[in-house]
């Protein structure tokens, strides 16, 4: 990082404030602080860590999703790749080879990392060139269900995802099971690719909309209809649970009145969910890795990029565990077996997905998550736009190419109030650090992605405590795509 280029000295108010950072999460947070003069501080080597080795490979491949055989990248020859897992703490090396025809990268969603591994071409990390390699060395600071994808164009929308776990040391772990859920929109070997797909929204925005969109969506209401509600841009052919469809679904197996831990993770590109397992309330226990106050429903929404977990008693038999597409046809679902019973038919809706899902807004921050509960030192707005036609998506009315950066000094408090000003959900996601959502009275969760609803909006505070220039963007990817992007960057505080 380099200080003559910064643009836009802080005109925010503030400057110095001391912040107990010790109080804003587990692990290094207070190493990355302390650790050394250089904004990239967050340590990759110290001594005493375990080491976690991990080889992964991105690379064509010809994958079953249940009766769909589609060819395809991915990591590894499974969708989604391979889970890595690790323990809060321990240092991370992964050697990462790219065996695709065109250059990728490696972002490792929701961890907290340092600022020179966070995998984003032209920002934090170069590039890997196709044939090329690159090696990842960093800490993994906080626990929770994450995971890893390119940042790289639309590359995401094809097979390259996978889950990321890092376990808490200190928790007790009362569950006699633990199933992970990677939800998934899917058009790359069936439908149009993904870069078909961008083209086709691009050129019919500029034909005007209707006439292009009316195919686009197929059969709808006509492109502007589409917005309006949460139906994305996109009609997919297949939505994946695990990488498998509604045909020839994931079975998970268990023994009657045992406990499950449920770690969902959306990996849509376009695609918001609704989950529910027939029969079964779900207890929501964390939402982006982070503990929040234990609540109970039938269903929950979840936006791209979000996690959450969840912990159920299963009962007697065999129950379709549903992510339901908002504003889309079709259905994607794991099968789970505790016992004798019928398999329950491919369009099974739970009833639990009759009401309206636990979202974010229902949340509380659970025991040791909240940040201080004091004034923010600075104050920003973040306005998400955009239209259909022409196919532009902005943040503060500036496509990324535009985008004056939101900025924030080194130590400071920051508080980002995020508005909504378009007609459809937009899962707005900050790497490097998670925020503290100012619902439930002050109370709302620590994330790292949240869904704004239409014309909605809600405030999130963050400590900046992870040094270094960061995306801010909607994890719609083709939203991100059509400009929704822009950087978090860091002025440096008082050394
Ligand atoms: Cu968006």
């Amino acid at each position: 990082m380099n200080l003559t280029r910064r643009r836009f000295v802080a005109s925010l108010a503030g400057g110095g404030a001391a912040l107990a950072v010790g109080g804003c999460s587990r692990g290094t947070a207070s190493e990355a602080v302390t650790s050394g003069s250089t904004p990239s501080a967050r340590p990759s080597n110290p001594p005493t860590r375990q080491v976690s080795s991990f080889v992964l490979n991105a690379r064509p491949a010809t994958v079953d999703l249940g009766g769909t055989v589609v060819d395809t990248w991915a990591f590894g020859d499974t969708i989604p790749g391979t889970p890595l897992r690790a323990t809060a703490g321990d240092r991370v090396q992964v050697a990462f080879s790219n065996a695709l025809p065109l250059p990728t990268s490696v972002h490792w969603h929701g961890l907290a990392i340092r600022n020179d591994m966070d995998g984003v071409p032209g920002v934090t990390t170069p590039e890997t060139p196709a044939g090329g390699s690159f090696a990842f060395d960093f800490v993994v600071p906080d626990a929770g269900t994450h995971w890893f994808h390119p940042h790289h164009g639309l590359q995401m929308d094809r097979g390259l995802y996978a889950p990321f776990i890092v376990d808490d040391p200190d928790e007790p772990g009362d569950y006699e099971a633990e199933w992970i859920l990677t939800l998934d929109d899917w058009t790359d070997g069936v439908g149009p690719s993904p870069d078909e797909l961008l083209a086709n929204l691009r050129s019919a925005g500029d034909a005007g909309g209707a006439s292009g969109m009316g195919g686009m969506m197929g059969g709808g209401s006509g492109g502007m209809g589409m917005m309006g509600g949460d139906g994305g841009d996109v009609p997919y052919p297949l939505f994946l649970v695990n990488g498998r469809t509604v045909t020839d679904p994931d079975t998970l197996a268990a023994r009657p009145g045992d406990r499950v831990r449920l770690r969902i993770i959306n990996a849509a590109a376009d695609t918001i969910f609704a989950v529910a397992l027939d029969d079964h309330d779900l207890t929501i226990t964390h939402t982006d890795g982070y503990p929040v106050e234990p609540a109970r429903t039938s269903s929950v929404l979840i936006g791209m990029g979000e996690r959450y977990d969840a912990i159920v008693t299963l009962k007697d038999g065999a129950f379709a565990l549903v992510a339901e597409p908002l504003g889309k046809e079709g259905l994607a679902r794991a099968l789970v077996r505790t016992g004798a019973g019928a398999v329950p038919p491919e369009n099974r809706r739970p009833d639990g997905l009759a009401g309206s899902p636990l979202t974010v807004a229902d949340l509380f921050a659970g025991p040791g998550t909240a940040l201080p509960a004091r004034e923010p030192d600075s104050l920003q707005d973040v306005l998400l736009s955009g239209s259909m036609s022409p196919y532009v998506w902005t943040i503060n009315g500036a496509t990324y190419d535009q985008a004056v950066p939101l900025t924030i000094t080194e130590g400071q408090l920051g508080r980002l109030r995020i508005f909504n000003h378009s007609m459809m959900s937009h899962p707005l996601h900050i790497h490097g650090h998670t925020f503290q959502l100012g619902s439930a009275g002050g109370k709302g969760p620590r994330k790292d992605t949240v869904l704004i609803p239409p014309m909605g909006g809600v405030s999130a505070d963050l400590v900046a405590d992870n040094p270094g220039d960061w995306m801010v963007h909607c994890h719609n990817a083709y939203h991100a795509e059509a400009g929704m992007m822009t950087r978090l960057d860091y002025e440096l505080g008082a050394r």
